[in-house]
Parts: C-alpha cells; sequence; structure tokens
C-alpha cells in the first residue's frame, strides 16, 4: 500500500531557470533533495496538473530514469490524475509538444540539457511545458524561481520504482501511467505535413541518398522508423542511432565543430550523400548540409519562409514569421517581399508562443540551430529535415542550388557567431554593461568604412500579452545593412558565455562566393574593438566558431 508522507526539506539558491529551465551539472542536480525540491515547485506554481494528464520523457541522458521516478511519485502525492511517459523514458521536445497538445494535458516535464554533454560528469536539465506545448513563459519560471529558494517540505509517495522499459498501464496510488511508443504519434503528425510519398520517391526511383546523425542522442528511433522504415531511404541512412546516457562521450550538438563524422561524409567526394542532417540531444534542433555545402540556419528559415506554400502542410500560405533577435535578418527579407508581418523576438523559443497561439505567425527560427512552425509549440529537428528533403523532392535540386537561388533573389546574409566559453561571470557582466553605458555615444561613430546608425540593449514587448523583456542583447546596426549583437548565453553550466552575433549583407552575387570567416572578418575585428573582449575576458580569439 502506497501513501503520501511529507518530507521535510531545505531549500538551493541556485535554481533559477535559463533560457530553456534548469541546466545544471548532474553532480549539482544528485544532491540530496535538489531534484525534489524544483520539482515540487514546479506542482506548487501549476496548479493547474491536479486532476489532469502530464506528459513526462527526456532525451535518454545519465539520471534521465532515476529523475523521472522522482516525479512519477511527487506527482502522485500532488493529485496529478494521468501520465504518460515515454518508454524508457525517452520523448523528444517536440513529441512532448505535440502529446500536450493532441492529448489536452495540463503540462509537460522534458528532461534534457539539450545539447550539452551528457554522463555522469556531464549536464542535467528539466523543464516545464504549458497546456499549449511550449516553454512555459517567464512568469511561470521566475515563480518556481521565487518558491525554491523558501521551499520547506515536498509531498511524495513512497513505492517501488515503476519499470519503464514495456509499453504498459500501471498505477502509482490513483494515479494512472501509460507508458507509450515515443515515436509514433509524432511519425503521424509528420505524415500529415508532407508529401512522404514524393519523398519515398526520391529515395526508390531517384537514387537519393541521405545521412543523418542523431548523435546517439533521443531521434534515433524517430529517425529510424521515418527516414528509413516509412521513406525507404537508403540502408544506413541513420548514424550513430542508439541513444546512450553519454551520447557515446559526444557534445550533441548539430553544427560543424560537433557532427564531424557527418560533415566529413558530406565532404567526402563522389560517394557522398546527396542530403546531410544532424539533430540535437532532445530532438529540437537542425543542421542541414548538402555536398560540401552547409546551410546557415537564418538561411534556412528564409529558405523555408520563401517556400513553405508549396509543401503539403503549409500549401494555404503562411501569416508571418519570426526570428530571435541574434538571428540574421535574412527571412526578413522574404517577408518584406511577401508581405507579411516579420518579428524580432528575445532568444529563447518561449517568445515565439504567443505569437503561434494568436496565429500571427506560422513559421519562427533561431540562429541556434532551431526551426518550427505552428504545428507545435517546440522548434522542430526532425520536422526541418523533412522539410528540406520534400522541397528538395519537389524542386528536384540539389541543397546548394536551391540556397544559391534564394541568395540571388533576396541577397544573401554572411554571418558568423563567435563564441567566448567559460569566461568569468563577472568579466562577462562587465562588458555587457560597459557596452550597454556606450550605446548612447555610439550611433554616428565609423568603423573601417561601417558607421553605426544605432546601438541599443534591446527590448522586446510582446504585442500579445504586453509582457516586456529587458536587457536581451547589445546589437549595433550600421548603415549598410551589416550588424553585431552581443548577449551571454543562458544555457551554459560553466561561468559565463559570451556570444558574438556578427552579419553582413551582400546584394552582388559576384560577391556571394566567398568564404564566411573572410567575408565577416573586418566586422569581426570590430566586434572586438567595440567591446573591448580582450581586456575584460583575456582572450584573444573566441573558442567557438559556428
Ligand atoms: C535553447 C532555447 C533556444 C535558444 C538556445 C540558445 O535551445 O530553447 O531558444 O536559442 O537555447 O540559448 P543561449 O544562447 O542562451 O545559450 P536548446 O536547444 O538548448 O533548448
Amino acid at each position: 500500500m502506497s501513501t503520501t508522507v511529507t518530507i521535510e526539506t531545505t531549500p538551493y539558491s541556485d535554481q533559477k531557470p535559463g533560457t530553456s529551465g534548469l541546466r545544471k551539472k548532474v553532480t549539482v542536480f544528485r544532491q540530496p533533495r535538489y531534484l525534489e525540491n524544483f520539482v515540487q515547485a514546479i506542482f506548487n506554481v501549476a496548479s493547474e496538473l491536479k486532476g489532469q494528464l502530464l506528459i513526462v520523457g527526456g532525451d535518454g541522458r545519465y539520471y534521465n530514469q532515476q529523475a523521472i521516478q522522482v516525479i512519477l511519485k511527487i506527482a502522485a502525492a500532488n493529485g496529478v490524475k494521468q501520465v504518460m511517459v515515454g518508454q524508457n523514458g525517452l520523448l523528444s521536445t517536440p513529441a512532448v509538444s505535440h502529446l500536450i497538445r493532441k492529448n489536452k494535458a495540463a503540462g509537460g516535464i522534458i528532461l534534457s540539457a539539450s545539447h550539452n554533454p551528457g554522463g555522469v560528469d556531464g549536464d542535467f536539465g528539466i523543464k516545464f511545458n504549458i497546456s499549449n506545448g511550449g516553454p512555459a513563459p517567464t512568469s511561470f519560471t521566475d515563480a518556481v524561481f521565487e518558491l525554491s529558494k523558501s521551499i520547506s517540505q515536498y509531498q511524495i509517495i513512497e513505492t517501488a520504482d515503476i519499470p519503464l522499459s514495456e509499453q504498459q498501464q500501471v498505477f502509482i496510488a490513483d494515479m494512472q501511467i501509460n507508458i507509450i511508443d515515443p515515436v509514433s504519434d509524432y511519425a503521424a503528425l509528420m505524415a500529415e505535413l508532407f508529401d512522404f510519398q514524393k519523398i519515398k520517391s526520391m529515395f526508390t526511383g531517384d537514387n537519393f541518398t541521405m545521412c543523418f546523425d542523431a548523435m546517439h542522442a533521443v531521434t534515433g528511433p524517430y529517425a529510424k522508423e521515418i527516414f528509413e522504415n516509412q521513406l525507404s531511404a537508403n540502408s544506413g541512412a541513420v548514424i550513430n542511432g542508439v541513444p546512450l546516457e553519454d551520447f557515446a562521450g559526444g557534445h550533441p550538438d548539430p553544427n560543424l565543430a560537433h557532427a564531424i563524422e557527418l560533415a566529413s561524409l558530406l565532404n567526402s567526394g563522389l560517394n557522398a550523400p546527396d542530403f546531410g542532417a544532424a539533430s540535437d540531444g532532445d530532438g529540437d534542433r537542425n543542421m542541414i548540409l548538402g555536398q560540401h555545402f552547409f546551410v546557415n540556419p537564418s538561411d534556412s528559415l528564409a529558405i523555408m519562409t520563401a517556400n513553405a506554400h508549396l509543401l503539403p502542410g503549409y500549401k494555404s500560405g503562411i501569416s508571418g514569421v519570426a526570428r530571435s533577435l541574434p538571428t540574421s535578418r535574412a527571412v526578413d527579407k522574404v517577408a518584406e517581399s511577401m508581405g507579411i508581418r516579420c518579428y524580432e523576438t528575445p532568444t529563447g523559443w518561449k517568445y515565439f508562443g504567443n505569437l503561434l497561439d494568436d496565429k500571427r505567425i506560422t513559421l519562427c527560427g533561431e540562429e541556434s540551430f532551431g526551426s518550427g512552425s505552428d504545428h507545435i509549440r517546440e522548434k522542430d529537428g526532425i520536422w526541418a529535415v523533412l522539410f528540406w528533403l520534400n522541397l528538395i523532392a519537389i524542386k528536384q535540386q540539389s541543397v546548394e542550388q536551391i540556397a544559391r537561388e534564394h541568395w540571388k533573389q533576396y541577397g544573401r546574409h554572411y554571418y558568423t557567431r563567435h563564441d567566448y566559453e567559460a569566461i568569468d561571470s563577472e568579466a562577462a557582466e562587465n562588458l555587457i554593461q560597459h557596452l550597454r553605458e556606450q550605446s548612447a555615444t555610439l550611433a554616428g561613430k565609423e568603423y573601417a568604412g561601417h558607421k553605426i546608425t544605432l546601438c541599443d540593449d534591446f527590448s522586446y514587448r510582446d504585442p500579445v500579452d504586453n509582457s516586456i523583456a529587458e536587457k536581451q542583447g547589445i546589437r549595433i546596426l550600421f548603415d549598410d545593412e551589416s550588424r553585431i549583437v552581443y548577449r551571454l548565453s543562458g544555457t551554459g553550466t560553466e561561468g559565463a558565455t559570451l556570444r558574438v552575433y556578427i552579419e553582413n549583407y551582400v546584394t552582388d552575387t559576384t560577391q556571394h562566393t566567398l568564404e564566411t570567416q573572410s567575408a565577416l572578418a573586418d566586422l569581426v575585428e570590430i566586434s572586438k574593438n567595440i567591446a573591448q573582449i580582450k581586456t575584460h575576458c583575456n582572450r584573444e580569439q573566441a573558442d567557438v566558431i559556428t
């Protein structure tokens, strides 16, 4: 017989969620009552969960299954009526978002630290999604943080762990738990949005080949079912497809620095696959590659916007688009020519939720390898891959041809992000503060022929609920449509990460074949000078350049 017990606890002071939930080292999460405190704080704030359905799953990283057991027992003690859990504790972030919406759940808890490394000494994370399927807004995460600082007890049902390896129905006290296939509902949604028959014919009839790198993270089972089983892609189309607790020691971040096996395959000459893609730990990010060709995520959003009407799920057109502040302004050019609204939001998918719910936008995306649409309320890695596959099948063009034609029509935004990682937090804050202080006086100044027209600290008023987000990044606009943005990452777990985003807009097609870093070299130097990066952070060069 299982009974609810109340456990006395002491609060922690560091449970402030960042850009996307609470992310910390596993060793931090494993401190006594650390996870329990945070989960109880979620249930206290999300009182709507009582008597309702909750979705729970994660990216399979170390501590995923242990955390799910704790969440189930606390959920039962807090009056949740029913929980859906992915088999083996696995659910991608987009799949959770879809399951919340499809089953009218009151919310979902996702265990993931996204693209951060996993394992005993790696990172872990937890975030709450609300009933629209999207990440909880800042007002919610602020309330959880406030509560976590004074929490004195939590409720839990002390009972044996629930086996998660079989699809079955079990109970903890009165709470029903359904352990479900993580893939099938999500795959069915994808088949509604895209022309699976057309993509399949490309694989079976045209000898088209692809390689998808699941990076030993959550998308392996999704990719195998959708690409290999349903779309008959070439055998071996999915690599690193078995989810592992430590991602085989890798960094499940779909970019050229971390998806090295995939990148070298696509650059391997005559036998290279026609199309390459990768996703991250929890399956919401994507990287798109052609043979010897990288699609910048900001360009990907612009190309999707320009072509969405060709795809079944979007044939009635799109209402508008949104991008985060640091995402390049390539999509703005498309929106302008289509006569639709383009919103600029702070970094974080949560800011797109209201715009999607209000039907102001259909597509949205971020420079951080994220794109998505109104089909769910999270960014979606496999969705982006299917979007590109469907587009290639329709246009019968290579990835590179599609991108180059796009640049010809709309101009090219050369774009790069320079990350200075694990710098001293105080030094990073000082650098930003220094920029803020300078901002009023920078307009009008000229650096190597680029004249500054505007410098400010970006703030955003949500047009739907009028909430305001301030201090979201320093942006510097130049008169030739080039731009530099500075902000501190909200997802790291060590010190601070300064991100510097640099772009330049070029309409002359004869200048569209330059190597990105050389095309932006002068602006990179300007970005170092204006922010005095060496003085503040003692760094000559960025640690990661994407
Ligand atoms: C999260 C957010 C994204 C954001 C990204 C980068 O992605 O969901 O909206 O763009 O972090 O954030 P930052 O620059 O603050 O590190 P993910 O995939 O980590 O959940």
